[in-house]
């Protein structure tokens, strides 16, 4: 039974309890899910499905984005399994830059199908030769009669294979680097769109690598203006990186209840694991970076739903100490859960290989670190240069 107290932390208002009861409901109906290899993609869609007809992805989907919210589902479905938190989260960050940045026309024909889970959508981004820097991304869309024609190769896709439609980031040339990328939404079927190969990892989820091979799409599945891509991008990704540490969160938590399950009932010299000093005094690490990762991401989420027009310094901060501790506390569950812990099909053995991905997708820790130390500078320049140059503020 996962830990509720901090939902009486005030960044959360009665409508995220009553949220947090229901979608905690959702998920136990929905059980363990944990399929192999094989059975993936059925089980992705099958999840997206019930999501949907559910009516919790509408909460990813649409104009008014509660990260709150976001938060607190993709925690909750990531403590049961991490297919449900995929499934979840990749419908609204395959759909987010529509939501964000679409035309009416572009929200009306995509968005309800995803938020009812009648359609999968996908993000597609990084490329072989740009995955953290992305101004140096390569696949071209270039005007033609009206269309524009996609060019290139994209990988790491997250649901490639099994999505309806792909926002697809691609360079338009209005500028060299970030200033001239653009942004396409393309259907699934459109003739040159193909998967060219199927990525395993090692929690298996479906991923892809894609070709576009001269893909033509009309000038209005553009989604932004000419050379907005690398905002629509950033924008998409400052809302979804405190959800990638939610999801972190919700492996923690599930870890930590796992290992205190075992410390308080394992037997041994006389007395229960738990007893013993050096396993409290990992419980003791666990459990109070599982409350600071909370703390920072339901700061970041608060932060934007208050209205901040950008969160970019709180959700990196938030994905980054998220990921880092969720990783720290799974590895100390295993070790308290002893030879159990690396057993095939354990909880903890099935944690160990879920969380290990969030340091690496939708921006590496190291990235983070970047803009992080980007927007701390930034700030202190601003202030110093507020308060110090005539010489006589102060610094600092
Ligand atoms: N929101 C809005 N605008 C943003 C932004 C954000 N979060 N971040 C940057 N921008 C703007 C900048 O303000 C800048 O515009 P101006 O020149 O008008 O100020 C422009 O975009 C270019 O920004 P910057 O110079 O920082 O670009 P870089 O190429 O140096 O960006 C990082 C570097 C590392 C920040 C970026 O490439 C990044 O986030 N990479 C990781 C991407 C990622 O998550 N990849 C995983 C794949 S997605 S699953």
């Amino acid at each position: 039974m996962a830990d509720r107290t901090f939902l009486d932390w005030p960044f959360f208002e009665p409508r995220h309890r009553d949220f947090a009861d229901g979608i905690a409901a959702f998920a136990d109906d929905l059980g363990d899910l944990a399929p192999g290899h094989a059975d993936v993609d059925a089980s992705c869609r099958e999840i997206a499905r019930r999501l949907g007809a559910g009516g919790w992805t509408a909460n990813a989907v649409g104009d008014a984005l509660d990260v709150r919210t976001l938060c607190l589902a993709r925690e909750i479905l990531a403590y049961r399994g991490g297919l449900a938190d995929f499934a979840f989260a990749m419908q609204g960050l395959g759909s987010g830059p529509i939501t964000l940045f679409g035309t009416n026309d572009q929200k009306r024909d995509w968005l309800p199908r995803v938020a009812r889970g009648e359609a999968i959508a996908a993000f597609a981004l990084s490329e072989p030769e740009a995955g953290s820097d992305v101004a140096a991304l390569k696949t071209t869309a270039t005007p033609d009669g009206g269309d524009f024609v996609i060019a290139g190769e994209k990988t790491w896709i997250s649901n490639g294979g099994i999505a309806d439609f792909y926002c697809t980031f691609a360079r338009t040339g209005e500028a060299p680097g970030a200033k001239g990328l653009s942004c396409f939404l393309i259907p699934a079927e459109t003739p040159g769109l193909t998967v060219a190969e199927r990525i395993e990892t090692s929690a298996p989820h479906p991923l892809a690598r894609l070709r576009f091979e001269d893909a033509r799409v009309p000038a209005s599945a553009r989604i932004g203006g000419a050379g907005e891509g690398f905002k629509v991008a950033m924008s998409v990704l400052d809302i979804f990186r405190s959800t990638v540490g939610a999801a972190a969160l919700g492996f923690a938590r599930r870890a930590l209840d796992e290992a205190s399950g075992r410390a308080a009932t394992r037997r041994l010299f006389g007395g229960t694991l738990g007893d013993l000093q050096m396993v409290q005094a990992m419980l003791a690490d666990m459990a109070t970076a599982v409350d600071a990762a909370a703390l920072m991401v339901y700061r970041a989420a608060w932060t934007k739903d208050a209205g901040a027009p950008r969160v970019t310094r709180e959700s990196a901060m938030a994905k980054l100490h998220a990921t880092e501790t969720a990783q720290r506390v799974v590895d100390q569950a295993v070790q308290i859960m002893g030879g159990h812990g690396v057993v095939l099909g354990n909880p903890v053995e099935r944690l160990y290989r879920d969380v290990r991905a969030l340091r690496i997708y939708e921006g590496a820790s190291e990235v983070q670190k970047v803009v992080i130390a980007r927007q701390h500078l930034a700030a202190y320049a601003e202030r110093a240069n507020a308060k110090g140059v005539d010489g006589k503020g102060e610094r600092g």
